[in-house]
């Protein structure tokens, strides 16, 4: 099977590059093919790559505190654009200020995010989780097809 493709990058108005070079590494050397827009990302911009490159996940890193500005209407806006079901992963610095995290998961996942990562989470973790997801879509994928 094919390594799994992952469209990363930094979203909106952040010009934070330092974590995005951390994530890129942790990612490729996990054996994802990574497809780095680097910072400043629009959502049209991760939506071109992921259709350009058949990804299977977006992976979006917010830093300097207006992800949940920059993310609204980013499900909606794949739907729109006819990749409705890819899977989306938030994380960072999402908002402005000490938060509890679990306030900030159910914000970002009533926005359509499939998962949502705090700042200091183990990207071990992350990549086994990622993993799992992308196995567990292209099985049901699969099974799909076979009914059909
Ligand atoms: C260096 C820095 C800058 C530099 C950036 C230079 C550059 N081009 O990279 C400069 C001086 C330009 C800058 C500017 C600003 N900054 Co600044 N900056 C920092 C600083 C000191 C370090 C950031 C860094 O490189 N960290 C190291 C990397 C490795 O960590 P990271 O970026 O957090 O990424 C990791 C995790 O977040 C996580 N992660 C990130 N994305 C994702 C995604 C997923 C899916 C997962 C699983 C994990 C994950 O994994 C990454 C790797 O370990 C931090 C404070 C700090 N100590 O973090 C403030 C900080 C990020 N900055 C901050 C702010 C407010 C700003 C400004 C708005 C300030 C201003 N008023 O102008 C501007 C914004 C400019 C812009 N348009 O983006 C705030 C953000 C506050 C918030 N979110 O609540 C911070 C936290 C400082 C603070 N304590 O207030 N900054």
């Amino acid at each position: 099977m094919q390594n799994p493709t992952i469209v990363i990058g930094v979203i909106g108005a952040d010009c934070h590059a330092v974590g995005n070079k951390v994530l890129d590494r942790v990612f490729t050397m996990h054996n994802f093919n990574v497809i780095n827009l680097g910072v400043m990302v629009s959502q049209d911009e991760y939506i071109d790559a992921a259709i350009e490159t058949g990804a299977q996940a977006i992976v979006i890193s917010s830093i300097y505190g207006h992800g949940e500005v920059d993310c609204i209407g980013m499900r909606e806006n794949c739907i729109e654009r006819g990749i409705g079901e890819i899977l989306l992963y938030v994380g960072g610095n999402l908002v402005i200020g000490k938060h509890d995290f679990s306030e900030i998961e159910i914000k970002f996942k009533e926005m359509g995010f499939n998962r949502v990562f705090a700042p200091d989470t183990d990207l071990e973790l992350v990549c086994s989780l990622m993993k799992s997801d992308i196995d567990h879509v292209m099985q049901a994928e699969e099974t799909a097809e076979g009914m059909q």
